[in-house]
């Protein structure tokens, strides 16, 4: 079955700054190498564009260190976009970056005004519905804000607990068909996926969930190689990119990209 939660033509990347050194992590394990880092960015572009998507590159923002985690800062859907609101205060300023690109592809954009805090990466589009893993960056009350927009739309939000030291909900968790989730064995033990069909990452590739499924193609980090070939063996095209760098500020390949569908503009 195809559905837009799978199937896009364009995704907003945006290039890594020298200051991703300075990136937040939960653990401190070194400072990523910046030419590494755009190396693996430009893997991830390409990859993506094997995929079929149009992929709009905007410059490195050196202002924030994270700002390449362009996932974080709006949701992305056919009716429309929301411009969210990240918890953490270096990132706040990303969204003002992000909504020009997001006026020339969105005649409705909507925004998280409240106080509540939410971030992309604790969202997770379904066929069926919106999952928002609570976390430490995703409040209650930012949860609430984006039900309440997203509803006009016709969209249900079903609230989820994203495991304590878990970044995010999908750093644990991705969409890999239109009823199939992949997701690490501590998250799925929640019982929020009951009802989808849940393949699990490989004993010591948790990370790997933090994967995309864009049109036909898995993008995966290229570290965990179980878990590729687990997900080849269901049948799925997997291609791995190196995604060390990110990793070390806590990211991962979906935190990489705004993914949706042409909008006609
Ligand atoms: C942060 O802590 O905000 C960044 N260093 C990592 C953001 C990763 N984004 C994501 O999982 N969607």
């Amino acid at each position: 079955m195809s559905h837009p939660s799978i199937r896009f033509s364009e995704a907003i990347v945006r290039r890594p700054a020298p200051s991703a050194t300075r990136g937040l992590r939960a653990k401190d394990r070194g400072a990523p190498d910046i030419a590494r880092m755009m190396d693996d960015h430009a893997a991830y572009v390409r990859a993506l564009e094997g995929a079929g998507a149009r992929v709009h590159v905007l410059n490195a923002l050196d202002a924030f260190p994270d700002g390449m985690f362009v996932e974080d800062v709006a949701l992305c859907l056919p009716e429309g976009a929301v411009l969210l609101k990240p918890c953490a205060p270096s990132r706040a300023g990303e969204v003002r970056e992000m909504q020009p690109e997001l006026a020339a592809h969105f005649d409705d954009i909507r925004a998280i005004r409240g106080r509540g805090t939410i971030e992309g990466g604790d969202i997770l589009v379904t066929p069926r519905e919106i999952l928002v893993g609570l976390s430490a960056r995703t409040s209650r009350e930012g949860a609430a804000e984006l039900a309440r927009i997203v509803a006009g739309w016709g969209y249900r939000v079903r609230l989820c607990e994203t495991p304590p030291e878990v970044l995010h909900f999908k750093t644990a968790c991705a969409l890999i068909d239109a009823q199939t989730i992949l997701a690490t064995p501590r998250l799925a033990a929640t019982g929020c996926f009951d009802g989808y069909r849940v393949l699990f990452t490989a004993p010591g590739e948790e990370g790997a969930a933090n994967a995309i499924r864009f049109n036909d193609l898995v993008i995966l980090s290229a570290a965990f190689g179980k878990t590729a070939g687990m997900l080849r063996e269901a049948g799925h095209a997997v291609v791995g990119i190196r995604g060390t760098e990110f990793d070390l500020l806590d990211g991962g390949m979906s935190c990489l990209s705004l993914r949706f569908g042409a909008t006609g503009r």
